[in-house]
Protein backbone atom coordinates (compact mmCIF):
# COMPACT_ATOMS: atom_id res chain seq x y z
CA UNK A 1 0.00 0.00 0.00
CA UNK A 2 2.84 2.62 -0.02
CA UNK A 3 2.98 5.28 -2.10
CA UNK A 4 6.42 4.73 -4.80
CA UNK A 5 4.70 7.85 -6.93
CA UNK A 6 2.95 10.77 -7.56
CA UNK A 7 2.56 11.97 -11.15
CA UNK A 8 0.99 15.57 -12.27
CA UNK A 9 0.09 15.32 -16.28
CA UNK A 10 -1.83 18.70 -18.02
CA UNK A 11 -4.17 18.11 -20.28
CA UNK A 12 -6.19 20.58 -22.62
CA UNK A 13 -9.79 19.51 -23.84
CA UNK A 14 -11.72 22.47 -25.10
CA UNK A 15 -15.51 22.95 -24.32
CA UNK A 16 -17.63 22.71 -27.33
CA UNK A 17 -19.65 26.12 -25.16
CA UNK A 18 -16.97 28.61 -23.23
CA UNK A 19 -18.57 28.48 -20.01
CA UNK A 20 -19.15 32.45 -18.79
CA UNK A 21 -20.24 33.88 -15.77
CA UNK A 22 -19.30 37.29 -13.08
CA UNK A 23 -15.85 35.81 -12.18
CA UNK A 24 -14.30 34.07 -15.64
CA UNK A 25 -15.13 32.16 -18.07
CA UNK A 26 -13.77 28.28 -19.07
CA UNK A 27 -13.20 27.94 -23.07
CA UNK A 28 -11.05 24.95 -22.40
CA UNK A 29 -10.44 22.28 -19.82
CA UNK A 30 -6.42 22.84 -18.99
CA UNK A 31 -6.89 20.82 -15.63
CA UNK A 32 -4.17 18.11 -14.12
CA UNK A 33 -4.20 14.98 -14.15
CA UNK A 34 -2.86 13.12 -10.60
CA UNK A 35 -2.19 10.12 -10.21
CA UNK A 36 -0.58 8.04 -7.12
CA UNK A 37 0.99 4.82 -7.71
CA UNK A 38 1.86 2.40 -5.41
CA UNK A 39 4.25 -0.44 -4.53
CA UNK A 40 1.54 -3.31 -5.51
CA UNK A 41 0.93 -1.81 -8.59
CA UNK A 42 -2.00 0.05 -8.19
CA UNK A 43 -2.77 3.53 -9.92
CA UNK A 44 -5.10 6.08 -8.02
CA UNK A 45 -6.64 8.80 -10.29
CA UNK A 46 -7.65 12.39 -9.40
CA UNK A 47 -8.70 15.41 -11.42
CA UNK A 48 -6.97 18.95 -10.48
CA UNK A 49 -8.67 21.20 -12.75
CA UNK A 50 -7.56 24.99 -11.43
CA UNK A 51 -9.55 28.09 -11.23
CA UNK A 52 -7.30 31.18 -11.03
CA UNK A 53 -9.70 33.67 -11.03
CA UNK A 54 -11.11 32.10 -7.65
CA UNK A 55 -8.10 30.48 -6.17
CA UNK A 56 -5.18 31.82 -7.90
CA UNK A 57 -3.80 28.11 -8.58
CA UNK A 58 -3.09 27.67 -12.65
CA UNK A 59 -2.20 24.61 -14.91
CA UNK A 60 0.99 25.11 -14.53
CA UNK A 61 1.29 26.19 -10.79
CA UNK A 62 -0.67 22.60 -9.94
CA UNK A 63 2.04 20.57 -11.78
CA UNK A 64 5.00 22.48 -9.73
CA UNK A 65 3.35 22.19 -6.76
CA UNK A 66 2.60 18.52 -6.56
CA UNK A 67 5.94 17.56 -8.03
CA UNK A 68 8.20 19.98 -6.07
CA UNK A 69 6.25 20.02 -2.87
CA UNK A 70 3.31 17.37 -2.28
CA UNK A 71 4.76 14.09 -4.49
CA UNK A 72 7.60 14.31 -1.83
CA UNK A 73 5.26 14.53 1.22
CA UNK A 74 2.75 11.50 -0.33
CA UNK A 75 5.56 9.09 -1.60
CA UNK A 76 6.48 6.48 1.44
CA UNK A 77 3.21 6.48 3.01
CA UNK A 78 0.65 3.95 2.69
CA UNK A 79 -2.26 4.93 1.41
CA UNK A 80 -4.16 4.65 4.90
CA UNK A 81 -2.42 7.78 5.91
CA UNK A 82 -4.42 10.10 4.46
CA UNK A 83 -4.11 12.07 7.60
CA UNK A 84 -0.15 12.02 7.38
CA UNK A 85 -0.27 13.53 4.03
CA UNK A 86 -3.18 16.43 4.37
CA UNK A 87 -0.92 17.55 7.35
CA UNK A 88 2.36 17.73 5.48
CA UNK A 89 0.80 18.84 2.38
CA UNK A 90 -1.18 21.69 4.90
CA UNK A 91 2.32 22.67 5.62
CA UNK A 92 1.63 25.17 2.15
CA UNK A 93 -0.98 27.64 2.06
CA UNK A 94 -2.92 27.61 -0.36
CA UNK A 95 -3.15 25.51 -3.57
CA UNK A 96 -6.68 23.96 -2.35
CA UNK A 97 -6.84 22.42 -6.01
CA UNK A 98 -3.63 20.58 -6.32
CA UNK A 99 -4.32 19.43 -2.52
CA UNK A 100 -7.62 17.75 -3.00
CA UNK A 101 -6.76 15.84 -6.15
CA UNK A 102 -3.92 14.34 -4.39
CA UNK A 103 -6.18 13.72 -1.11
CA UNK A 104 -9.14 11.99 -3.81
CA UNK A 105 -6.39 9.99 -5.92
CA UNK A 106 -5.18 8.59 -2.82
CA UNK A 107 -8.35 7.49 -1.94
CA UNK A 108 -8.84 5.76 -5.54
CA UNK A 109 -5.58 3.80 -4.54
CA UNK A 110 -6.95 2.56 -1.53
CA UNK A 111 -10.42 1.90 -2.68
CA UNK A 112 -9.31 0.08 -5.65
CA UNK A 113 -6.58 -1.81 -3.04
CA UNK A 114 -9.21 -2.98 -0.90
CA UNK A 115 -11.90 -3.86 -3.67
CA UNK A 116 -14.07 -1.25 -2.05
CA UNK A 117 -16.40 1.57 -3.72
CA UNK A 118 -14.55 5.33 -2.56
CA UNK A 119 -18.52 5.66 -1.99
CA UNK A 120 -19.00 3.13 -0.14
CA UNK A 121 -15.68 3.96 2.06
CA UNK A 122 -16.70 7.70 2.69
CA UNK A 123 -20.33 6.62 3.94
CA UNK A 124 -22.09 4.49 1.43
CA UNK A 125 -25.58 6.03 1.93
CA UNK A 126 -27.15 6.16 -1.49
CA UNK A 127 -25.85 5.24 -5.02
CA UNK A 128 -26.70 8.04 -7.43
CA UNK A 129 -27.05 11.91 -6.75
CA UNK A 130 -30.23 14.03 -8.41
CA UNK A 131 -28.70 16.57 -10.76
CA UNK A 132 -28.93 20.16 -10.98
CA UNK A 133 -28.23 21.87 -14.13
CA UNK A 134 -25.73 25.35 -13.83
CA UNK A 135 -26.27 27.83 -16.67
CA UNK A 136 -23.74 30.32 -17.75
CA UNK A 137 -24.20 34.03 -19.51
CA UNK A 138 -25.70 33.67 -22.63
CA UNK A 139 -29.38 35.73 -23.55
CA UNK A 140 -32.42 34.94 -22.18
CA UNK A 141 -33.35 32.58 -25.13
CA UNK A 142 -30.80 30.23 -25.02
CA UNK A 143 -30.70 29.98 -21.39
CA UNK A 144 -34.12 28.82 -21.61
CA UNK A 145 -33.66 26.64 -24.43
CA UNK A 146 -30.61 25.27 -22.84
CA UNK A 147 -32.71 24.59 -20.04
CA UNK A 148 -34.88 22.99 -21.96
CA UNK A 149 -32.83 20.50 -23.81
CA UNK A 150 -31.43 19.12 -20.62
CA UNK A 151 -34.80 18.50 -19.50
CA UNK A 152 -35.98 16.93 -22.40
CA UNK A 153 -32.70 15.36 -22.66
CA UNK A 154 -31.50 14.10 -19.19
CA UNK A 155 -34.83 14.87 -16.84
CA UNK A 156 -32.81 17.75 -15.20
CA UNK A 157 -35.39 19.77 -13.83
CA UNK A 158 -33.14 22.16 -11.34
CA UNK A 159 -30.53 25.56 -12.43
CA UNK A 160 -28.55 26.97 -11.14
CA UNK A 161 -28.62 30.14 -12.97
CA UNK A 162 -25.08 32.46 -13.40
CA UNK A 163 -25.97 36.05 -12.42
CA UNK A 164 -24.16 39.23 -11.85
CA UNK A 165 -21.30 41.47 -12.87
CA UNK A 166 -23.87 42.45 -16.36
CA UNK A 167 -26.44 44.66 -15.60
CA UNK A 168 -28.38 43.21 -12.96
CA UNK A 169 -31.48 43.50 -14.59
CA UNK A 170 -30.64 41.23 -17.42
CA UNK A 171 -30.13 38.73 -14.98
CA UNK A 172 -34.03 39.25 -13.69
CA UNK A 173 -35.38 38.74 -17.30
CA UNK A 174 -32.91 35.29 -17.46
CA UNK A 175 -34.29 34.31 -14.53
CA UNK A 176 -37.98 35.58 -15.22
CA UNK A 177 -37.72 33.82 -18.87
CA UNK A 178 -36.83 30.46 -17.52
CA UNK A 179 -39.78 30.51 -14.52
CA UNK A 180 -42.61 31.40 -17.15
CA UNK A 181 -40.84 29.02 -20.06
CA UNK A 182 -39.97 25.75 -17.47
CA UNK A 183 -42.80 26.71 -15.11
CA UNK A 184 -43.34 25.91 -11.69
CA UNK A 185 -42.35 22.85 -10.92
CA UNK A 186 -38.73 23.39 -11.63
CA UNK A 187 -36.45 24.62 -9.27
CA UNK A 188 -34.21 27.73 -9.96
CA UNK A 189 -31.11 29.07 -6.99
CA UNK A 190 -28.52 31.99 -8.74
CA UNK A 191 -25.40 32.19 -7.75
CA UNK A 192 -23.69 35.54 -8.32
CA UNK A 193 -19.66 34.62 -8.04
CA UNK A 194 -19.05 37.45 -5.98
CA UNK A 195 -20.42 40.00 -9.11
CA UNK A 196 -22.63 42.20 -7.24
CA UNK A 197 -22.19 44.79 -4.47
CA UNK A 198 -24.16 44.12 -1.42
CA UNK A 199 -26.46 47.33 -2.77
CA UNK A 200 -26.74 45.98 -6.46
CA UNK A 201 -27.99 42.11 -4.73
CA UNK A 202 -30.66 43.72 -2.65
CA UNK A 203 -31.90 45.19 -5.92
CA UNK A 204 -31.95 42.37 -7.67
CA UNK A 205 -33.31 39.79 -5.35
CA UNK A 206 -36.10 42.37 -4.30
CA UNK A 207 -36.72 42.37 -8.39
CA UNK A 208 -36.95 38.50 -8.60
CA UNK A 209 -38.77 38.26 -5.27
CA UNK A 210 -42.03 36.71 -7.27
CA UNK A 211 -39.81 34.21 -9.34
CA UNK A 212 -39.71 31.49 -6.61
CA UNK A 213 -36.00 30.76 -5.99
CA UNK A 214 -34.85 28.64 -3.56
CA UNK A 215 -31.51 30.41 -2.50
CA UNK A 216 -28.47 32.53 -3.61
CA UNK A 217 -24.81 31.75 -3.72
CA UNK A 218 -21.93 34.20 -3.22
CA UNK A 219 -23.76 37.54 -4.56
CA UNK A 220 -20.69 39.47 -3.02
CA UNK A 221 -16.75 39.05 -1.88
CA UNK A 222 -15.91 37.89 0.89
CA UNK A 223 -13.98 41.17 1.52
CA UNK A 224 -17.77 42.84 1.60
CA UNK A 225 -17.74 41.41 5.10
CA UNK A 226 -20.42 44.08 6.75
CA UNK A 227 -21.91 44.14 3.82
CA UNK A 228 -22.42 40.15 3.47
CA UNK A 229 -24.07 40.21 6.73
CA UNK A 230 -26.73 42.87 6.00
CA UNK A 231 -27.70 41.21 3.09
CA UNK A 232 -28.37 37.96 4.64
CA UNK A 233 -30.20 39.77 7.30
CA UNK A 234 -32.50 41.48 5.23
CA UNK A 235 -33.27 39.45 2.47
CA UNK A 236 -35.80 36.77 2.47
CA UNK A 237 -33.63 34.44 0.43
CA UNK A 238 -31.46 31.88 2.35
CA UNK A 239 -27.34 33.17 1.10
CA UNK A 240 -24.97 30.14 0.34
CA UNK A 241 -21.49 30.93 0.67
CA UNK A 242 -18.99 29.05 -2.16
CA UNK A 243 -15.71 30.82 -2.93
CA UNK A 244 -15.55 32.12 0.24
CA UNK A 245 -15.44 28.36 2.18
CA UNK A 246 -12.50 26.46 0.98
CA UNK A 247 -11.78 25.21 4.15
CA UNK A 248 -13.44 24.52 7.46
CA UNK A 249 -12.30 27.82 8.98
CA UNK A 250 -13.67 29.85 6.37
CA UNK A 251 -17.01 28.05 6.75
CA UNK A 252 -16.70 28.92 10.48
CA UNK A 253 -16.09 32.30 9.91
CA UNK A 254 -18.69 32.80 7.58
CA UNK A 255 -21.47 30.77 9.51
CA UNK A 256 -20.30 32.51 12.45
CA UNK A 257 -20.49 35.97 11.17
CA UNK A 258 -23.66 35.15 9.43
CA UNK A 259 -22.80 36.23 6.32
CA UNK A 260 -23.78 32.79 5.01
CA UNK A 261 -26.72 30.40 5.70
CA UNK A 262 -25.91 27.24 3.62
CA UNK A 263 -22.92 25.92 2.41
CA UNK A 264 -21.03 24.89 -0.98
CA UNK A 265 -19.24 21.86 -1.25
CA UNK A 266 -16.87 21.08 -3.67
CA UNK A 267 -14.63 17.87 -3.57
CA UNK A 268 -12.37 19.69 -6.69
CA UNK A 269 -11.33 21.81 -3.65
CA UNK A 270 -11.17 20.41 -0.36
CA UNK A 271 -11.04 16.30 -1.58
CA UNK A 272 -12.60 13.81 0.50
CA UNK A 273 -10.61 14.12 3.39
CA UNK A 274 -11.46 17.81 4.14
CA UNK A 275 -14.14 17.74 2.80
CA UNK A 276 -15.98 15.45 5.19
CA UNK A 277 -14.73 17.91 7.70
CA UNK A 278 -17.05 20.71 6.32
CA UNK A 279 -19.59 17.77 6.26
CA UNK A 280 -19.71 17.30 9.58
CA UNK A 281 -19.04 21.15 11.19
CA UNK A 282 -22.27 21.68 8.52
CA UNK A 283 -24.23 18.91 10.56
CA UNK A 284 -23.31 20.01 13.41
CA UNK A 285 -24.70 23.42 12.92
CA UNK A 286 -27.54 22.39 11.41
CA UNK A 287 -26.15 24.03 8.13
CA UNK A 288 -27.45 23.08 4.55
CA UNK A 289 -24.96 22.02 1.74
CA UNK A 290 -25.16 21.47 -1.51
CA UNK A 291 -22.67 19.50 -3.98
CA UNK A 292 -21.20 22.41 -6.01
CA UNK A 293 -19.23 21.92 -9.47
CA UNK A 294 -15.92 23.50 -10.63
CA UNK A 295 -16.68 23.04 -14.17
CA UNK A 296 -15.36 19.56 -13.68
CA UNK A 297 -14.55 16.90 -16.35
CA UNK A 298 -16.32 13.28 -16.47
CA UNK A 299 -13.61 12.18 -13.42
CA UNK A 300 -14.11 15.41 -11.43
CA UNK A 301 -17.63 14.89 -11.55
CA UNK A 302 -17.53 11.00 -10.37
CA UNK A 303 -15.95 12.54 -7.41
CA UNK A 304 -18.60 14.55 -7.19
CA UNK A 305 -21.57 12.13 -7.33
CA UNK A 306 -19.52 9.85 -5.12
CA UNK A 307 -19.53 11.88 -2.28
CA UNK A 308 -22.88 13.43 -2.63
CA UNK A 309 -23.87 10.24 -2.21
CA UNK A 310 -21.98 8.98 0.33
CA UNK A 311 -23.91 11.04 3.16
CA UNK A 312 -27.43 11.59 4.58
CA UNK A 313 -26.55 15.74 4.07
CA UNK A 314 -24.78 15.97 1.11
CA UNK A 315 -27.23 13.70 -0.82
CA UNK A 316 -30.50 16.15 0.13
CA UNK A 317 -30.26 18.77 -2.54
CA UNK A 318 -29.13 18.28 -6.46
CA UNK A 319 -25.56 18.11 -6.75
CA UNK A 320 -24.29 20.27 -9.55
CA UNK A 321 -23.01 17.46 -11.86
CA UNK A 322 -23.72 18.61 -15.40
CA UNK A 323 -21.60 20.69 -17.55
CA UNK A 324 -19.02 17.47 -18.47
CA UNK A 325 -21.99 17.39 -21.10
CA UNK A 326 -20.86 20.53 -22.58
CA UNK A 327 -16.85 19.56 -23.34
CA UNK A 328 -16.11 17.84 -26.87
CA UNK A 329 -14.17 15.14 -25.50
CA UNK A 330 -13.23 13.09 -22.29
CA UNK A 331 -10.72 10.92 -20.51
CA UNK A 332 -13.06 8.25 -19.16
CA UNK A 333 -13.27 4.82 -20.65
CA UNK A 334 -17.01 4.90 -20.70
CA UNK A 335 -18.87 8.12 -20.81
CA UNK A 336 -21.38 9.20 -17.74
CA UNK A 337 -24.81 9.35 -18.59
CA UNK A 338 -27.80 11.54 -16.27
CA UNK A 339 -31.14 9.89 -16.95
CA UNK A 340 -34.14 10.59 -15.36
CA UNK A 341 -32.53 13.80 -13.36
CA UNK A 342 -30.19 11.52 -11.76
CA UNK A 343 -26.58 10.21 -12.11
CA UNK A 344 -25.57 6.92 -10.82
CA UNK A 345 -22.32 6.65 -8.62
CA UNK A 346 -19.92 4.30 -11.10
CA UNK A 347 -19.78 0.84 -8.96
CA UNK A 348 -16.51 -1.02 -8.99
CA UNK A 349 -13.24 -0.77 -6.93
CA UNK A 350 -12.04 3.21 -5.94
CA UNK A 351 -13.82 5.63 -8.19
CA UNK A 352 -15.27 2.93 -10.22
CA UNK A 353 -13.74 4.53 -13.59
CA UNK A 354 -11.32 3.57 -16.19
CA UNK A 355 -9.43 5.90 -17.90
CA UNK A 356 -8.96 5.75 -21.86
CA UNK A 357 -4.96 5.66 -22.38
CA UNK A 358 -5.35 6.74 -25.90
CA UNK A 359 -7.09 9.79 -24.76
CA UNK A 360 -4.96 10.86 -22.37
CA UNK A 361 -1.74 10.36 -24.75
CA UNK A 362 -4.26 12.83 -27.44
CA UNK A 363 -4.78 15.25 -24.92
CA UNK A 364 -2.20 15.82 -22.66
CA UNK A 365 0.13 18.36 -23.08
CA UNK A 366 3.66 17.82 -21.40
CA UNK A 367 4.74 15.17 -24.28
C1 LIG B 1 -19.64 28.02 -9.19
O1 LIG B 1 -20.44 27.48 -8.45
O2 LIG B 1 -19.23 29.12 -8.86
C2 LIG B 1 -17.50 28.89 -11.41
C3 LIG B 1 -16.22 29.06 -11.06
C4 LIG B 1 -15.81 27.98 -10.29
O3 LIG B 1 -14.72 27.78 -9.75
O4 LIG B 1 -16.84 27.14 -10.14
C5 LIG B 1 -17.88 27.58 -10.97
C6 LIG B 1 -19.23 27.33 -10.45
MG1 LIG C 1 -20.67 29.23 -7.06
Amino acid sequence: MKITAVEAIPYAIDYRVPMRFASGEVATAEHVLVRVHTDDGVVGTADAPPRPFTYGETQASVVAVVRDLFAPAAVGTSVLEREVVRARMHRTVGNPVAKAAVDMAMWDALGRTLGTSVSELLGGFTDRVRVSHMLGFHTPAEMVAEAEEMRDTHGITTYKVKVGRRPWRLDVDVVRALREGLGDDVELYVDGNRGWTPTEAAQALEAMSDLGLTYAEELCPADDVLGRRWLSEHSSLPQFADESVTTPAEVTRELLSGAAHGISIKTARSGFTTGQRVVGLCEGLGVEVVMGNQIDGQLGTVCTAAFGAAHELTSRRPAEASNFLAMSGDLLAESLTIEDGELRVPQGPGLGVELDEDALAHYRTDT
